[in-house]
């Protein structure tokens, strides 16, 4: 992992400090493969733009109409945010006008919605996941996961977007929290990105994150652990245990944020299946799918408990699946409770 100076860049002798500043943009294009069309790197800097809406919004919430409750009920049964609904319409309407999307997959939309000639890519996204934390002043996010359409000549069907994980060509998510930062991979790495708001630019932080070997943080609801199957419960018991790595218990109620603070110091994230509801609240193809990938492309693992999230086929877009992700040795331990003796 290259570590970003926090300090302003020295000036190169006699260079310009500039030279010394990576843009998301500078970065896609140096990160392009040979023979790219540029229709992902386009895609990816559409997506960059839509993060940098969201965040102006959300730093303003306080000050404007946007902290509410719309009075909408989504497909969720969740009742929507303004700013739910103001990042819906500013993914869709982004990306609907990108000529490189041909359908988008939304938490906040009940069906597909299909943009007509439109590219060879399919977008699932969560718009702003941890929506239930805005009034609180919580960090809330993005994440998105990005599909190549199969057939470019005919109209997108479900074959496009009802489809597992390893398909990914690329996925991310935007962190709106004390800064805007964007991480992403497109199966070379994972990379981050921190919006200069003066600049209106994003800006490389860090290339190539890897999970840290030594993990510090486990971040599960335990209030629930008491619906948990008993193989996840046994995981938290190792975890606490004097003789194990020493981790803290984190949990801010926001899957992007927890999932972005384990990336950095070590940890796994976890949002279990209950008794009541064993496939959790999660859903699969538009935040564990796209956290799995990235942290696969971190040297981590994202898991249902049994398998590998990149290897589940949704039969619905809003399926919910249980979600364990972050540093591989600890999910696959996980993993190995659950499989255990007296794993169920
Ligand atoms: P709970 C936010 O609403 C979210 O979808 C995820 O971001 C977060 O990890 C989870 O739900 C928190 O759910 O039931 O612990 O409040």
């Amino acid at each position: 992992m290259s570590t970003f100076d926090p300090d302003p860049p020295a000036p190169a002798v006699g260079g310009n400090p500039a030279d010394q500043l990576i843009t998301i943009k500078r970065f896609l294009a140096d990160r392009q493969p040979a023979g790219a069309t540029g229709n992902l790197t386009g895609l990816l800097y559409d997506i960059a733009l839509a993060g940098k809406l969201i965040s102006s919004k959300t730093r303003r919430a306080g000050l404007t109409d946007m902290l509410g409750r719309s009075g909408v009920t989504n497909v969720q049964g969740e009742e929507q945010k303004s700013l739910d609904v103001y990042a819906d319409q500013v993914i869709a309407g982004l990306l609907g006008k990108s000529g490189k999307v041909c359908a988008l997959v939304s938490e906040e939309q009940p069906e597909v919605t299909v943009f007509e000639d439109g590219g060879p890519y399919v977008v699932t996204c969560d718009p702003l996941d941890g929506s239930s934390n805005i009034d609180a002043n919580v960090s809330i996010g993005t994440i998105f996961g990005v599909f190549r359409r199969h057939d470019p000549d005919n109209g997108p069907t479900t074959e496009d977007w009802l489809r597992p994980g390893s398909d990914l060509v690329a996925a991310g998510y935007l962190l709106y929290s004390t800064s805007t930062m964007l991480v992403y991979s497109a199966g070379d790495g994972v990379h981050a990105f921190t919006l200069d708001p003066e600049a209106g630019e994003f800006l490389l932080t860090w290339s190539d994150l890897e999970f840290p070997e030594d993990p510090s943080y486990y971040s599960f609801n335990l209030a629930a652990s008491a619906h948990w199957e008993r193989g996840v419960e046994r995981f938290v018991d190792w975890a606490n245990r004097d003789d194990t790595p020493t981790m803290s218990q984190r949990y801010i109620g926001s899957a992007v944020s927890d999932f972005h603070r384990n990336l950095l110091h070590g940890g796994i994230f976890a949002y279990p299946g209950t008794d009541e509801e064993p496939a959790g609240k999660l859903r699969l193809l538009y935040e564990g799918a796209p956290l799995a990938y990235l942290a696969e492309q971190a040297g981590g693992r994202g898991s249902d408990s049994r398998e590998s999230l990149l290897d589940l086929v949704p039969t619905d877009i809003h399926q919910r699946t249980p979600v364990f992700v972050g540093a591989r040795g600890l999910v696959e331990r996980l993993e190995a409770f659950v499989a255990g003796p007296d794993g169920d």
